[in-house]
């Protein structure tokens, strides 16, 4: 029997054999696994723990917050705070950034995440997830660390990754080499590896879009879409599938594992917000995971990655997946 390899030992080898990660960002990335593993805990209690149903608050995005939202939040800043190599946090249930405490160690690493993505999804018990990213802080602006130090592009991010909670625990991450999974062993209670070099197909017959926007998407949206329905007697000469899960981390999850299109495009129903998805802590850190599994990301018009953040909470259209997919509705936005 093969032996198992926990997440301790992939890290201590990606630091010791491939020199490919600093021993700071190796804790770092531990103790988000350690926050997931407690995240997944209460998740699972579901009704039994009184975790369910709405926290009665709203946060910076305008939504009603669960109470596992705010659970998985605060679990997140407990289990990071402490351990000196994080200068400060960003969350989407946050409005303003989070700076570790004079009585802790200040590092060099900015944690970005949105702690429980999928919410409306909680009281139905259909998977939900929680999505990271890590960016350095700037050396350049010195002492001290600000908002404008989270604004940097997608491409700088120094690992990325997220933890579905659903029929398995399962935290996937890249540090810039590839993809991995790592599948939690409730018996033991840590997470082993399950899969590496993760690879998307660059073709796919599923796509992912809430349907019910139709009539408000733009005609490059529109067409593709359209394209996809007609199936083997329309131009794409092939039938394909539709899934929506309403939960970001479950439908990437299903493209990371057999290929597939999700699409969250700008709609005219608010032309001057990008689209739904936040950028800093959906889009970058699920975008780098797309392409490091030779998938592409765009938001119709250039490659998310690329985009140069003007706020913390920004918002953007999503088109991610199968490349030939992904570049297929990219050129009908050119065209
Ligand atoms: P809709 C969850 O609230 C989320 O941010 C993503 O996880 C998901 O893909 C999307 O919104 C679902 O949006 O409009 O279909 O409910």
């Amino acid at each position: 029997m093969t032996s198992k390899i926990s997440l301790t030992r992939y890290l201590v080898e990606k630091q010791r054999i491939h020199d490919r990660i600093p021993s700071d960002l190796r804790l770092l990335l531990e103790v988000v696994a350690r926050a997931c593993k407690s995240i997944s805990h209460a998740v699972t209690k579901g009704a039994l723990g009184d975790v369910l149903g709405s926290a009665g608050t709203g946060n910076v995005q305008g939504e009603i917050q669960k109470k596992l939202d705010i659970i998985a939040n605060e679990v997140l800043i407990e289990a990071n705070e402490w351990g000196g190599h994080l200068a400060a946090m960003a969350s989407e249930e946050m409005e303003g950034i989070y700076v570790v405490p004079n009585r802790y160690p200040q590092g060099e690493y900015l944690l970005l995440f949105d702690p429980l993505d999928g919410s409306s999804n909680i009281d139905v018990n259909v998977s939900i997830g929680t999505i990271f990213s890590v960016l350095k802080k700037p050396e350049a602006n010195g002492a001290g660390v600000s908002e404008q130090d989270f604004l940097q592009a997608g491409n700088r991010q120094v690992a990325a990754g997220y933890c579905i909670y659903g029929p398995q625990t399962t935290l996937v991450l890249t540090v810039g080499d590839g993809v991995a999974m790592f599948t939690l062993d409730s018996e033991q209670g840590s997470f082993v590896l399950t899969q590496e070099d993760v690879r998307i197909p660059e073709d796919t017959r599923e796509f992912a879009i809430n349907m019910s926007n139709m009539r408000h998407w733009a005609a490059p949206v529109r067409r593709y879409i359209d394209e996809c329905l007609a199936g083997k007697e329309g131009p794409r000469g092939k039938d394909f599938n539709m899934r929506w899960v309403a939960s970001m981390v479950a439908d990437v999850h299903r493209i990371l594992t057999r290929g597939g299109i999700f699409l969250y495009p700008w709609d005219k129903r608010e032309p001057d917000k990008p689209g739904k998805l936040r950028l800093l802590y959906e889009a970058n850190p699920m975008g780098w995971l797309v392409e490091q599994a030779g998938g592409a990301i765009t938001n119709g018009k250039q490659r998310i990655l690329d985009i140069q953040p003007g706020t913390l909470h920004e918002r953007v259209s999503v088109i991610l997946g199968s490349r030939n997919e992904v570049e297929r509705v990219t050129g009908y936005h050119a065209g």
